[in-house]
């Protein structure tokens, strides 16, 4: 999938004076700006847990009414390989003494084809990726930078609802929408949360409803709404030390900048730059529908992706606990 822009910069050029994390956590970081959750931070949003209400934000794998992916690539399938049927006269049931049955099934999926944790060597430019290591260790499984280290340490820390959709009055955010830091604070403010320093921020659009509105037809033009690129924004991330972008969409950002035709563009300043990671096709309805009730917008968010080696990616269920 690509949109013509013949014009478009290169990202190298864009980004020529953005802000870079590269070394800041020595030579061998694969974890980049989750560094920032140490153990204070992990207790300091412990102590946001006074309800002890649970939301897990995974989407369904295998979603019968189908599963939002990233253009190019294709839902999960899952395939039953043993049930009670193989057991039936001639079945390939394997017999087990005292007469043991089980279930067997496995799936073939995108590691990113569902809510996920991005590797920080997810996505590139100009020959290097998070930390400065050669896009070549990309080669046949992520060398560097995977999505393991992530998956080994996991992710805790103050999680921060921003409810976009709510905040524009809109039942989902339109295709190409785009918002700012600025916006986020304003946002925040309405909601009666501040964003502090080393938050998750965790935005909502509810986009991919129009996945299940509309069919095939949500592909038509694809520009998902989202965090537009500005030299500020980077900036506001990096004094921020933001360890984690969480959103409901499927790329996390808007598609094409509108103001330059470059795709993905956050992806390359806030992950291979910055080292912030990336969480994508979060469900964030049940969440908002709580949040708007009882005004708690900030919480404790626990989240750890499958540990795969080499992975780009790896599905994930976070929770987040108020
Ligand atoms: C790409 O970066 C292409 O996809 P994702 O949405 O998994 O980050």
């Amino acid at each position: 999938m690509t949109e013509s822009a013949p014009d478009a910069p290169y990202l190298g050029d864009l980004l020529a004076d953005a802000p870079s994390n590269w070394g800041k956590w020595g030579p061998d970081d694969e974890v980049g700006a989750l560094n920032y959750l140490g153990t204070e931070e992990v207790v300091a949003a412990a102590r946001l847990v006074t309800s002890g209400k649970t939301f897990t934000l995974q989407r369904l794998i295998g979603d019968p009414k189908g599963d939002p992916v990233w253009p190019g690539r294709t839902p999960a399938e899952r395939t039953q390989v043993l049930d009670e049927g193989d057991w039936d006269e001639g079945g390939k049931g394997p017999a087990y003494p005292g007469g043991l049955h089980y279930a067997d099934d496995k799936i073939d999926a995108y590691l990113q084809g569902s809510t996920q944790y991005d590797a920080l060597g997810h996505v590139w430019y100009g020959g290097q990726i998070w930390n400065g290591y050669d896009a070549r260790t990309t080669i046949g499984g992520l060398d560097k930078a995977s999505v393991e280290p992530i998956a080994q340490r996991g992710v805790v820390g103050r999680g921060v609802l921003l409810d976009m959709a709510r905040f524009r009055g809109k039942k989902t955010l339109e295709a190409a929408e785009t918002f700012t830091h600025e916006d986020l604070l304003a946002c925040a403010e309405a909601q009666g949360v501040s964003i502090q320093k080393r938050d998750i921020l965790i935005i909502r659009t509810n986009f991919i409803q129009l996945f299940f509105d509309l069919g095939e037809k949500f592909y038509e033009g694809f520009c998902e709404p989202g965090l537009v690129y500005s030299p500020e924004l980077v900036q506001w991330f990096a004094d921020m030390e933001i360890p984690n972008l969480v959103t409901d969409t499927i790329a996390n950002e808007v598609t094409f900048d509108p103001n330059n035709g470059v795709a993905l563009v956050l992806h390359n300043a806030l992950m291979r730059n910055l080292g912030v990671t990336l969480t994508e096709i979060a469900d964030l309805e049940k969440l908002a529908d709580d949040c708007a009730e009882d005004g708690q917008y900030a919480f404790l968010y626990v989240a750890a992706p499958l540990k795969v080696a080499k992975g780009s990616g790896s599905p994930v269920n976070p929770v987040v606990i108020k």
